[in-house]
């Protein structure tokens, strides 16, 4: 798909980390990755998996619709209010990387509805491999691929299938249909990202979000140790801390829920 602006953004210098990183707020995620690869499937996923864990926000972005979020708020993985929808009105890449303002003020005004968040998770529809984020506005970088899109493109890198901190590779069930090699892709995304962290995943099962909920789930328990008190411990229904296994990290088994067709 073609865009109306010169292709620098790789030119481009990051902005300054911004004191937020600091572990005092939610631990913020950005999913990423080409349109229809299951970004907000995957979402839809992991909220009905953690909900119950810790407190979670979700900040969609589209161009001109609300799409992502309604669609959210239509499968009720969270209540409404969690779930904002900004409009970029511009190319998504631009609204997570090069001037996060509207990103950003939606994220204050959820917490202040919702003070003890501890997840916010962003997704961007970027339209080809190119997305990244600005590091004032996410902490960890997710990007989504799906094998419909090619079992070459794991080897094309990108600073999405490269550089970010968890590459999910989707749609695994889809593989004998479009003759898609799953270890080829597997082999080509460990080289390219030198070994980070690779998940492939079928959003089609009913557990089909688990390994991307318990990477989460670790980098949440591992931060709200160090977090102020009176927020940031994860409170399961009744008010107490979550079991989490001390020594793996693992999580206790979840209800997984379905990912409606
Ligand atoms: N077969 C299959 N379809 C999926 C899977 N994950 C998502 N989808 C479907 O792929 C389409 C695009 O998903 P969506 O989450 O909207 O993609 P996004 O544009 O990246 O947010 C939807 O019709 C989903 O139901 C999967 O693992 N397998
Ligand atoms: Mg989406």
């Amino acid at each position: 798909m073609s865009h109306d602006h010169p292709h620098d953004h790789l030119q481009q210098a990051r902005p300054a980390v911004a004191p937020t990183r600091d572990g005092s707020l939610p631990l913020r995620v950005g999913i990423g990755g080409p349109v229809g690869s299951g970004k907000t499937a995957l979402i839809a996923a992991v909220c009905a998996a953690l909900h119950r864990r810790w407190s979670i926000g979700v900040i969609t972005n589209d161009i001109y619709t609300t799409e992502d979020a309604d669609r959210l708020r239509a499968d009720a993985v969270l209540a409404d209010d969690r779930i904002v929808a900004v409009r970029t009105g511009c190319c998504p890449h631009t609204a997570v990387r090069d001037d996060v303002t509207a990103n950003r003020d939606a994220f204050e005004g959820m917490l202040e509805t919702h003070p003890d968040l501890d997840l916010v998770l962003f997704e961007s529809g970027g339209d080809n491999l190119t997305l990244t984020w600005s590091q004032a506005l996410v902490d960890h970088e997710v990007f989504v691929l799906d094998v419909a899109g090619g079992d070459d493109v794991p080897r094309k890198g990108g600073p999405g299938v490269s550089g970010s901190d968890l590459l999910v590779i989707n749609k695994t069930d889809l593989a004998p249909y479009v003759g898609a090699d799953l270890s080829l892709m597997a082999t080509d995304a460990a080289r390219v990202r030198g070994g980070g962290d690779t998940l492939l995943v079928s959003l089609v099962s009913s557990d089909g979000a688990r390994d991307v909920s318990r990477w989460l789930d670790r980098r949440l328990a591992s931060r709200s140790v160090d977090r102020a008190p009176g927020r940031g411990a994860a409170t399961t229904a009744g008010g107490s801390p979550p079991p989490v296994n001390a020594s793996t990290g693992d999580l206790p088994p979840l209800p997984w829920a379905e990912i409606r067709p």
